[in-house]
């Protein structure tokens, strides 16, 4: 809510507080305050309190919250709101079912998912508090065949996300997925709204796994952050400062996707690219082969040579190493 956020500001600033203070300060009753440090308790952030002194804030949160995602998409230039939710069956469905009340781009995240949802109704392991679940709503007005490369921007746009909260070798394994270490750590997945040719909103879901589980170790090929980091103690993340340099990268790339050709990040994108050079195993709609991809066209097709030398145009596909 906005008065946890308030308190929560002011507590950032000081030392110890009272309960009277921060009443006064913001023309609340002490019980209000009371309850607006219980629930940011809730949310994971370390309150103290002493008698005679009042509150201080000792630690910040180190899970997803409500109060830390508002005040990011606050300082968002694009993004006009977040809907949180402790859980939910699928992000992307609760995005879906907002989309004609919100009119601006909107975020959706939940603490956990029951239902997450890859391509083609696979299922995302989303287990609570462990991971981030995010749907991102944008609203542009181009013509639909451009949404081939979004793809491309917004997995520039997590890598270096990921690169830079986490110091952590971020790869980008076509189409979908993010990989550290040849593990999966994150997938994403764009769907589309659509009329007359243009796009009326991209809903983007983001399933990035923060924190070790069982259920993720035991997918042969996943990873979250906390095992890559490889910490000799468990330390939490920072979830602060990683949210709001995914949000800047998000923002920077999809104005990058707005406005500018995909060769303008074409070299970056290769470069932090793991599949060139590599047989793998690809699977279209109906047929499966091996092939080496080589280069992405500047259309966002993926071009793939077979033992054979033959080239492929691959625009969607599921491919293994
Ligand atoms: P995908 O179809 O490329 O990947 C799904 C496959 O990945 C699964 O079949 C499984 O093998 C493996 N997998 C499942 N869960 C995990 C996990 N947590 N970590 C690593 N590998 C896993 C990629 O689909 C797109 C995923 C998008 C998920 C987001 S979360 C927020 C939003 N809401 C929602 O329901 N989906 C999106």
């Amino acid at each position: 809510s906005k008065l946890n956020q308030e308190v929560l500001k002011l507590l950032s600033k000081q030392d110890f507080l009272s309960g009277q203070k921060m009443a006064t300060e913001l023309g609340i009753s002490r019980t209000a305050v009371w309850k607006a440090v219980k629930s940011l308790r809730e949310e994971g952030y370390t309150v103290e309190s002493v008698t005679n002194k009042g509150y201080k804030l000792v630690a910040a949160s180190s899970e997803l919250n409500e109060t830390l995602l508002t005040s990011m998409v606050k300082d968002s230039s694009l993004f006009s709101e977040v809907i949180y939710k402790d859980s939910v069956d699928s992000t992307q469905k609760l995005a879906f079912g907002k989309i004609t009340d919100i009119k601006e781009p909107f975020i959706v995240v939940a603490g956990e998912q029951t239902e997450g949802r890859g391509r083609f109704n696979r299922e995302w392991a989303s287990p609570e508090k462990r991971g981030l679940y995010m749907s991102a709503v944008f609203k542009p007005d181009i013509y639909l065949n451009e949404i081939i490369k979004f793809n491309l921007f917004i997995s520039l746009a997590i890598a270096n996300a990921i690169e830079k909260s986490f110091n952590l070798d971020a790869g980008i394994k076509w189409p979908n997925d993010i990989y550290i270490n040849g593990r999966k750590v994150c997938g994403f997945l764009t769907e589309v709204i659509s009329e007359n040719n243009m796009i009326q909103s991209i809903i983007c879901g983001i399933g990035l796994n923060l924190y070790h589980t069982e259920d993720i170790s035991k997918l042969e090929t996943a990873t979250s952050i906390e095992d890559e980091l490889k910490l000799d103690d468990k330390k939490d993340l920072d979830m602060e400062s990683f949210l709001k340099q995914l949000i800047i990268d998000l923002e920077k790339q999809y104005d990058q996707f707005i406005n500018m050709p995909f060769s303008s990040i074409r070299e970056e994108w290769i470069s932090k690219s793991i599949i060139f050079g590599k047989e793998m195993r690809i699977s279209e709609m109906n047929r499966t082969f091996m092939a080496k991809p080589v280069d992405i066209t500047d259309e966002g097709f993926l071009l793939a040579v077979d033992r054979y030398g033959e080239t492929h145009k691959i625009i969607s596909a599921d491919i293994e190493f």
